[in-house]
């Protein structure tokens, strides 16, 4: 029991092929406590049903762009875990669909700050919501969800990719305010994984044969994969690990052609 006595927050549960659901589960099996958000009346049930199956202590709605609502939520959670939190998981990201199609160069200005806002900013605002409660917890470890979409160009990636740069960034940073407070902030950067996000986005069955093609281990990531490592980094395993990406990507990083 990895987890035994822990109290996780997880962010970005939309369905059962959500990333932060793989990883919520493996919280839970690990011993945890997990509390959940969700955003949106369109997927409330789902990710009740699910946070259930786990005896969730707390189910409650967050749009990450409202600073009252992440304040109330992070007193929501105050509550349930006695004033203290030790894992926060932010799997949280959104951009316009036509914005993931054109031309990078054609992205308005109020759509690439909301890009930016809900992926990146995010992270930012949560951390800090979260900093006196893991404080009391001697300690905490936050995970965020990248893609080397921020590092490199990907076509149609887009306006996400300048996010998830903005995002790569920030957890660097976060890493160096919050190291202080034995808080610990790392990102996975997973290939690319067939969930509700993905499905929308045109040329993704392509996108998955690339990565089969030309990784190193020629086969595509799941879920579990990314829970896999996303556990790893939220463990005790990883006290000394903060700052860094871990790639889940079959090797697909590495290459240069
Ligand atoms: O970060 C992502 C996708 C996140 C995402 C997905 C959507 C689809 C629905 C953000 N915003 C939206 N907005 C919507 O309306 N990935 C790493 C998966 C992904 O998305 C791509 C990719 C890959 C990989 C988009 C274009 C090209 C590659």
């Amino acid at each position: 029991m990895p987890f035994k006595g822990k109290r996780a927050l997880v962010l970005g549960v939309a369905n059962k092929r959500s990333i932060a659901w793989a990883i919520a589960k493996r919280l839970a099996d690990g011993g945890a406590e997990v509390a959940f958000t969700f955003q949106g009346e369109r997927i409330e049930k789902n990710v009740r049903d699910l946070a259930a199956s786990v005896s969730s202590p707390l189910v409650t709605e967050l749009d990450v762009r409202d600073d009252a609502a992440i304040e109330r939520v992070f007193a929501e959670v105050g509550q349930v875990f006695g004033g203290k939190l030790d894992i926060l998981v932010h799997s949280v990201a959104y951009a316009a669909a036509e914005d993931l199609e054109g031309r990078f160069t054609d992205t308005p200005r109020d759509r690439f700050w909301m890009a930016i806002d809900v992926s990146a900013y995010s992270l930012v605002a949560t951390a800090r919501a979260a900093q006196p409660l893991m404080a009391a917890a001697g300690g905490g470890s936050i995970v965020t969800m990248t893609y080397l979409g921020g590092e490199r160009a990907v076509p149609h990636y887009n306006v996400m990719g300048v996010a998830k740069a903005t995002l790569d960034s920030s957890v660097k940073y976060l890493a160096w305010d919050l190291g202080e407070q034995n808080i610990r902030v790392n990102a996975v950067s997973a290939g690319p994984v067939r969930t509700l996000a993905a499905r929308s986005i045109a040329g993704f069955p392509t996108m998955e044969s690339i990565v089969e093609e030309r990784s190193p281990l020629h086969r595509h990531v799941d879920a579990e994969d990314v829970g896999a490592a996303a556990a790893y980094l939220l463990g005790d395993g990883a006290k000394n690990v903060t700052g860094t990406t871990l790639y889940v990507d079959s090797g697909y990083h590495a290459m240069g052609m």
